[in-house]
C-alpha cells in the first residue's frame, strides 16, 4: 500500500500539513505536490482552522522537486510544470488569510527553499538548513526563492546562495532574517505548539488582513499602501474580533478571540 506523500490533521483550531515521503527526504513528487496544494485549499475553507504549521516528515523539511521523476518526464515543460504545481503552492500560501507556520525540521533544498519562506513564522531546528539547489543541478531558482531570499537576506547574501548552492546553517538563517527562531530539534514541536496555539486564537480576521497588506507593502508606493491600510481597516474594524478586543481592554481583561 502506498503512503499518503501529504498527512493532514486538525486540533485546536490548528491544521497540521507534513510532507510524507521520508525516505526520500520529502522530495516533491507529483502527488505530493498535489495533495500539499489539497491540503492548503481545505484549511482555507475550514472556518475552524485559524492557523497552519507546514513541516517535513523524518530528517528533512524537503529535499525540493524529485529530480527521479522529474527525469523521467523527458516531454516536461519545466514552465508549465512549475506554473501547474510550484507556483500555484507558493500563491495559495502567500495569498491564505491564516497564518502559516513553518516548522523546518531538517534540510530545504530547490523549490523546498521557497515553500518554507513562503510560510509567515519559521522556527526552525538545529539541524534545519537552507540550499538554494536549483545551481548544483544547473538551473535557475525558481519557486519564488529569487523574490523570497532577496527580500528577506537582503541581496548580497541571496546571489551567494543562489550562485553557489552552498548550504546556509539554521544558525546563520537567523542572522539573516530567513528564521524567526532556532531551537533545539527536541524543542521544535513544543516551541511550534506555543506559537500555533497563540496566533489561532487571535483575531484571524486581521491577521488574514495583515498578510494582504503585508504583500502589498513588499512592493507598492507608500502612498498606494495608505490608501489600502485604510480600507482593509475599514473590514477589519466591523469584525466582531475587533468588538471585543476594544471591551476587553476597557474592562482589563484578555480578549476573547473566536476568528470572526
Ligand atoms: O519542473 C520543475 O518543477 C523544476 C523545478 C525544480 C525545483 C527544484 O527543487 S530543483 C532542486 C532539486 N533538489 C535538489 O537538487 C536537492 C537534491 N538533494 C540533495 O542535494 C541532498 O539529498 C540533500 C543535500 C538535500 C541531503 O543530502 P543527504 O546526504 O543528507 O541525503 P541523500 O543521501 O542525498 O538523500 C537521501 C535519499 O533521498 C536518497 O535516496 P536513496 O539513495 O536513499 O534511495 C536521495 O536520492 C533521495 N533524495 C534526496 N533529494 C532528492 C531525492 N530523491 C529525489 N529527488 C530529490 N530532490
Amino acid at each position: 500500500m502506498s503512503q499518503e506523500a501529504v498527512l493532514y490533521s486538525v486540533k485546536d483550531g490548528v491544521a497540521t500539513i507534513t510532507l510524507n515521503r521520508p525516505q526520500k527526504l520529502n522530495a516533491f513528487d507529483s502527488a505530493m505536490t498535489q495533495g500539499l496544494s489539497q491540503a492548503l485549499k481545505q484549511a482555507a475553507r475550514d472556518d475552524a482552522v485559524r492557523a497552519l504549521v507546514l513541516t517535513g516528515a523524518g530528517r528533512a523539511f524537503s529535499a525540493g522537486q524529485d529530480l527521479a521523476e522529474f527525469q523521467t518526464k523527458g516531454d516536461l515543460v519545466i514552465s508549465e510544470h512549475l506554473r501547474h504545481g510550484f507556483n500555484r503552492i507558493i500563491a495559495q500560501m502567500r495569498g491564505l488569510e491564516k497564518p502559516i507556520i513553518g516548522a523546518i525540521n531538517g534540510v530545504a533544498a530547490g523549490a523546498a527553499v521557497g515553500i518554507a519562506l513562503a510560510t509567515d513564522i519559521r522556527i526552525a531546528s538545529e539541524e534545519a538548513s537552507f540550499i538554494s539547489a536549483f545551481i548544483r543541478i544547473g538551473l535557475v531558482p525558481d519557486t519564488g526563492v529569487s523574490w523570497l531570499l532577496t527580500r528577506l537576506a537582503g541581496p548580497t547574501k541571496a546571489l551567494e546562495m543562489m550562485i553557489t548552492g552552498e548550504p546556509v546553517s539554521a544558525h546563520t538563517a537567523l542572522e539573516l532574517g530567513l528564521v524567526n527562531q532556532v531551537v533545539p530539534a527536541l524543542d521544535l514541536e513544543a516551541t511550534v505548539n506555543e506559537w500555533s496555539q497563540r496566533l489561532a486564537s487571535g483575531p484571524t480576521r486581521a491577521i488574514g488582513l495583515t498578510k494582504r497588506i503585508f504583500n502589498k507593502a513588499l512592493d507598492a508606493p507608500l502612498a498606494e499602501v495608505l490608501e489600502y491600510e485604510a480600507m482593509l481597516q475599514d473590514v477589519a474594524g466591523a469584525t466582531e474580533d475587533h468588538a471585543e478586543g476594544v471591551q476587553a481592554f476597557l474592562e482589563k481583561r484578555e480578549a476573547q478571540f473566536k476568528g470572526r
